[in-house]
This record gives structure tokens, sequence and C-alpha cells, in this order.
């Protein structure tokens, strides 16, 4: 298996997690996207969208990290990640839904503010802003020209931190009843859960994540699986980390 990924994407983090927990060998190809290679044409020939993740197995290829996960749940149910009750498969499925959908682009504009920005800055302006056309998705070149021009829109930048600390809320509320979100083990709502509540952490947000004791218990417990070592990157030390799990 190939993936095509970047260190510090959390939907990268979100697929190498699964294979971690799964225990599945892969080779990695990884993008900068600091460098703009999401944008390189070899790679839009195989993402026209210009996003990590992309799974290559033996020629099937599949994009979007949440579709991926499922895939190698699908592919490879020996570790399985979803319990048999298909109740609770849909309980699980609606967290992976809106981790997806909601919370994955929640991220996206105070995480450019805390990473984005200050990288951007050390590139030359017009270079950066002629790779930022490239981008197929007009809303992603909005947000890349905002890191670019330093113009971080702050209503937008607190709409997204008031969903964050919402879905915290949620999250330690399912947390208060199972020691996993999936339930009594880990599973994929953990799996695709972790590497936001790593990145809140990291782009202060810590103090939310330290508020809600049942979430800071579970990201604990779950950061010292070996899985969870083995897929994210180590706070402080992201260059030595070695980008093929
Ligand atoms: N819904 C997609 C989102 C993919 C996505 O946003 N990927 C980011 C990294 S986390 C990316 O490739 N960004 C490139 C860019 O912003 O140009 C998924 O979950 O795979």
């Amino acid at each position: 298996m190939r993936l095509y990924h970047s260190i510090h994407s959390t939907c990268s983090q979100k697929v190498r997690l699964c294979l971690a927990e799964k225990g599945l060998a892969w080779e990695g190809v990884h993008l900068n996207l600091r460098q703009f290679d999401q944008v390189a044409p070899d790679f839009l020939a195989i993402n026209p969208a210009g996003l990590v993740p992309v799974l290559d197995d033996r020629g099937t290829v599949i994009v979007e990290s949440r579709i991926i996960n499922e895939y190698l749940e699908d592919a490879y149910p020996d570790v399985a990640l979803l319990p048999a009750s298909a109740s609770e498969r849909a309980r699980i499925r609606s967290l992976t839904r809106h981790i997806d959908v909601v919370i994955s682009e929640a991220i996206k504009l105070p995480s450019f503010a805390k990473n984005i920005q200050p990288a951007l800055q050390s590139q030359d302006r017009a270079t950066v802003l002629s790779q930022i056309e490239r981008i197929p998705d007009p809303a992603i070149q909005a947000r890349w020209r905002m890191a670019a021009t330093g113009t971080i829109d702050s209503t937008q930048y607190e709409d997204a931190l008031s969903l964050l600390r919402h879905w915290l809320d949620e999250l330690d509320g399912t947390l208060a009843q199972h020691a996993w979100l999936s339930g009594d083990r880990v599973g994929l709502a953990d799996v695709d859960a972790a590497p936001f509540i790593q990145r809140l952490m990291r782009i202060d947000m810590a103090a939310d994540v330290q508020a809600r004791s049942h979430v800071l218990a579970w990201f604990t417990r779950y950061s010292q699986r070996p899985p969870f070592l083995t897929a994210m990157p180590v706070l402080g030390s992201e260059s030595q980390v070695p980008i093929m799990a």
C-alpha cells in the first residue's frame, strides 16, 4: 500500500493511525504542503483536488480520509475498528462524519494562523501567491491567501474556536459514559478524533482540552498506545520523526 500524505496534516494522521491500529505495512510518499507539493502536476494527476491523503492499494486509489479509513476497515477486517452492532456503527459513523465535515474544516483557520502564516513569512511573497493560484478549490485558495498576506478574518477565526469548543463538550459527554469514543475499546471514532485533539493541544487550545477532564484522560491514555506513537509526530521533534511508518 502506498500513502500520499503529509506529516503535519491531521487528515493524513487519521489514516496513518488507522494503518497503525490495524498493523498494516505501507510505504509513504511525503508531500510538503508549505512548499506546495500538493499542486505539482504529478500529484494533481493522482488527486485533481490537490489534497492529501490519498491511498493507493495495489491500484485501488482512494481519496478522502474518512472514506480511506472505512475502506481499510472493509478490506482489512482482522483488527476490527467498528463494532458488530448496527446501532453502534451508526453512532460511530455520525461522530466520524462530524469530524470530517465540521471539525476538519473548523480547525484549519486556527492551524493556519498558528503554523502556516509564520511558515509562509519566510518565503518569497510573489512565489507563494503564484503557487496559491494553482490550488484547485477557490475557498482553499482564499484560506492560503489570508495566511500569506496576514489577513486572517477574526470573525471566522472566533466562530471556528466556538465550534471546536462545542465539539469538545460533546466528546466530554460521550467519554463520561464510555472509556473510548468507539465504546469499550479503541475504534474508528477514536482514530479519527485523536489527531484533532493533538492539534488543539498545539494551537493554544490546550487549556480548552485540559478543562474537559474526560477528554484529557482519554487523550492521555490514547497518546501512550504504540499505534499513536508510531503514527503521530512527537511534540517539538516533528522534523526528526520518520516520514514512513
Ligand atoms: N476531507 C478531506 C480533506 C483533506 C484536506 O483538507 N487535506 C489537507 C491536509 S489536512 C490538504 O491536503 N491541504 C492542502 C491545501 O490546503 O492546499 C479529507 O478528510 O481527506
